[in-house]
């Protein structure tokens, strides 16, 4: 054994990713659903205050995959929290929200048939859903709020204008990282946000990587306007530059789940570099080039930048990279 994450002492019967593994720790004749670094679920019961309290259980054995079982949110939030740590530490050298090795806790169970779940500059919490039934901890949901706190604690981009777009697509970049990094046969890895939820009614995701304006209100192209939308439609370039980077642009199938994607404007096409060269940069330029009130045109540069560090000015990546950002109209 050489890491916490490699100790998987409980069974989860999770709501969205099968039966998982779980790193659990024991007090006296119980086991706690927390980590040995230090995440941790608690069960808010309908409260919107407080700190919850902390799910145990004798067997070890947690939720039974829907929401009968108080346990089963609990689950998904727990798996999706330790993903999410293990990801960050193993993939892109980062230990935790705070990188200081300590985890955080997820709060589930929030408010009545709440739908949406947040970080709060301290915690992870999740409602349960239309009619108390779908609750929003989904392992893409779960990286994506978790990852609020490390955007927070590395550029600290602000919440509105371009800077905001930027703070809500890179929660979806590294939640569907994680997504792809869990390798769950039960929530395969793909470019949309959401699509275990049903948040819609009717099966469809709440946001698309590929061509983010499917959801009907996320822009695929940056504009001088852009800045003025809620940071969850802004985000829509730069998680459009994520796909193009990755993958390429046009049509395409993976993990059996169709995409095409655009470029804007006229731009050429876009050759991708993969997926996991393109996370490295996009945390790169997140941890290292950007401000709290970095625009657009600063995402561009240090991404460039970044990939230039990490694998050379004339690699693939630091050409996709490029070409990516002129493909959603980001102007050299
Ligand atoms: N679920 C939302 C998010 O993390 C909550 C919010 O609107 N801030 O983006
Ligand atoms: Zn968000
Ligand atoms: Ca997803």
């Amino acid at each position: 054994i050489t890491s916490w994450d490699e100790v998987k002492n409980g069974t989860g019967n999770s709501m969205y990713s099968g039966t998982v593994t779980l790193n659990t720790i024991q007090s006296g004749s119980s086991w706690l659903l927390k980590d040995s670094v230090g995440n941790y679920t608690t069960d808010l019961n309908g409260a919107t205050s407080g700190t919850g309290t902390q799910f145990t259980d004798a067997d070890n054995v947690w939720g039974n995959g829907s929401a009968s079982s108080r346990q089963t949110a609990g689950v998904d939030a727990q798996y999706g929290a330790e993903k999410t740590f293990a990801y960050y530490k193993n993939v892109l050298g980062r230990n935790g929200i705070w990188n200081n090795g300590t985890g955080a806790r997820s709060r589930v169970h929030y408010g009545n048939a709440y739908v949406n779940a947040f970080w709060d500059g301290a915690q992870m919490t999740y409602g349960d859903g239309s009619g108390n039934t779908h609750p929003l901890t989904s392992i893409d949901v779960a990286a994506h709020e978790m990852s609020h706190g490390v955007t927070e604690n590395t550029a600290n981009l602000n919440y509105s204008g371009d800077a905001g777009g930027l703070n809500e697509a890179t929660s979806d970049i590294f939640g569907t990282a994680v997504e792809w990094y869990a390798n769950s046969s039960a929530d395969p890895g793909d470019y949309l946000i959401g699509e275990k939820i049903n948040i819609n009614g009717n099966g469809t995701p709440l946001r698309y990587m590929d061509q983010p304006s499917k959801d009907g209100a996320s822009k695929d192209c940056w504009s001088s306007s852009l800045g003025g939308l809620d940071p969850h439609y802004s985000s829509g370039p730069l998680n459009h530059w994520f796909y193009l980077a990755s993958e390429g642009s046009g049509a395409k199938t993976i993990n059996g789940v169709s995409y095409n994607s655009p470029t804007c404007g006229g731009a050429p096409a876009v050759t991708g570099a993969g997926r996991s060269n393109i996370e490295k940069v996009w945390y790169r330029t997140l941890s290292t080039k950007l401000t709290s009130s970095s625009n657009y045109a600063a995402a561009r540069n240090g991404a460039i930048a970044s990939a230039k560090e990490l694998y050379g000015a004339t690699s693939q990546t630091c050409k996709s990279v490029e070409a990516a950002f002129t493909a959603i109209a980001v102007p050299a």
